[in-house]
């Protein structure tokens, strides 16, 4: 007997991709439900190559009877609707900020920590993390296990598909804009994003980050060491899909460039592309629509006693989001923690 999923904002970035991600999984789900904000209802959204949903009504929908709910809208809907499904008796894996840090919420990526997928028992929820801290676990953990991480410095250069479709709209109308020499406009971003980057992701907290890089710090405490200390830059690029990072470890053991190669070639979820030439690295346009984090620019440190330096990219709409969140889905099952 298959399983009945709801998937919350079916109609944005990470909700379209949710579906797309469902249906090449050939996710185990005898019915679909596609669910959206009252300006939605009616809309039309695909699934699979042949199947067309359509989108019903969050607000006055009945969670009984649904086993999974894959949640993606904003976080204050996802605040007043994921408590309600959960106390309908679904499991909601969750997309936004909202139950991230909550100690009663897993917070889970599947190649690293999917152990904690059984938390889901205190609130019925799972938290998916923000999508620059996904790949950048992905591709820490094999180091950690092998010599334990000390301290991240981390810069992010992140594609406009992480502000939603309207950052994609924005990035598109703003380069034919000064294509046709028309004016500049702004909304999604704070300055321009065509042939530009901001330094700025999310909103500026007391202390000067941004929450963007908070979330990048404390996630990853929770997901794989709370020992570990993380300093990041968040960075928007013109780029429409594909978020990279550039990645300076230092350890407590030493690590050699061979170890770490040995050591991404047999992690899940990792693909290593790094020839010292050109070519020989991955670049966000050629990971769009692919599933693994690529680990590229593999280098020693020479400025710490025990440090690497890395660069990775990954599709945020995808490992950065919706497969990851099919892939908790996929724990639970696989885990016996739904009783079918
Ligand atoms: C971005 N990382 O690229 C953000 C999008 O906390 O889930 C996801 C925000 C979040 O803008």
């Amino acid at each position: 007997m298959g399983y009945r999923i709801a998937v919350v904002g079916a109609t944005g970035n990470v909700g379209r991709e949710i579906l797309t991600t469902l249906a090449e999984r050939n996710f185990p789900a005898d019915e679909v439900i596609a669910l959206a904000s009252e300006r939605s209802i009616g809309t039309e959204v695909s699934f699979g190559e042949d199947d067309v949903l359509k989108v019903l009504d969050l607000a006055s929908f009945d969670f009984r009877g649904i086993d999974i709910v894959l949640s993606s809208p904003g976080a204050k809907v996802s605040a007043q609707y994921s408590p309600k499904a959960a106390a309908a008796g679904a499991v909601v894996i969750d997309n936004t900020s909202h139950w991230r840090m909550d100690p009663d919420v897993p917070l889970v990526v599947p190649e690293v920590n999917p152990q904690a997928v059984a938390g889901f028992r205190k609130k019925g929820i799972i938290a998916n993390p923000n999508c620059s801290t996904i790949q950048m676990v992905v591709a820490l953990k094999p180091l950690h296990d092998l010599a334990t991480i000390r301290r991240v410095v981390v810069a992010t250069y992140q594609s406009v598909s992480g502000a939603g479709k309207e950052g994609m709209d924005e990035l598109f109308e703003q380069t034919r804009a000064i294509y046709v020499n028309d004016p500049i406009e702004k909304s999604k971003f704070t300055k321009q994003i065509a042939f530009n980057v901001i330094p700025h992701i999310d909103a500026f907290m007391d202390d000067g980050y941004t929450k963007e890089e908070w979330k990048m710090n404390v996630e990853t405490r929770k997901i794989l060491d709370p020992r570990i200390k993380v300093t990041a830059t968040c960075v928007r690029v013109p780029v429409f899909i594909g978020h990279s990072e550039a990645v300076n470890v230092e350890f407590e053991k030493p690590i050699t460039v061979e170890e770490a190669h040995a050591a991404w070639r047999k992690a899940p979820g990792v693909t290593l592309i790094d020839h010292r030439a050109n070519e020989g690295y991955v670049t966000p346009v050629e990971c769009a629509g692919d599933d693994p984090v690529f680990i590229s620019r593999v280098r020693e440190d020479f400025t710490v006693e025990n440090g690497l330096s890395f660069w990775c990219v990954s599709d945020n709409l995808r490992k950065g989001a919706a497969l990851n969140a099919v892939q908790i889905a996929e724990a639970l099952i696989g885990g016996g923690h739904l009783g079918k």
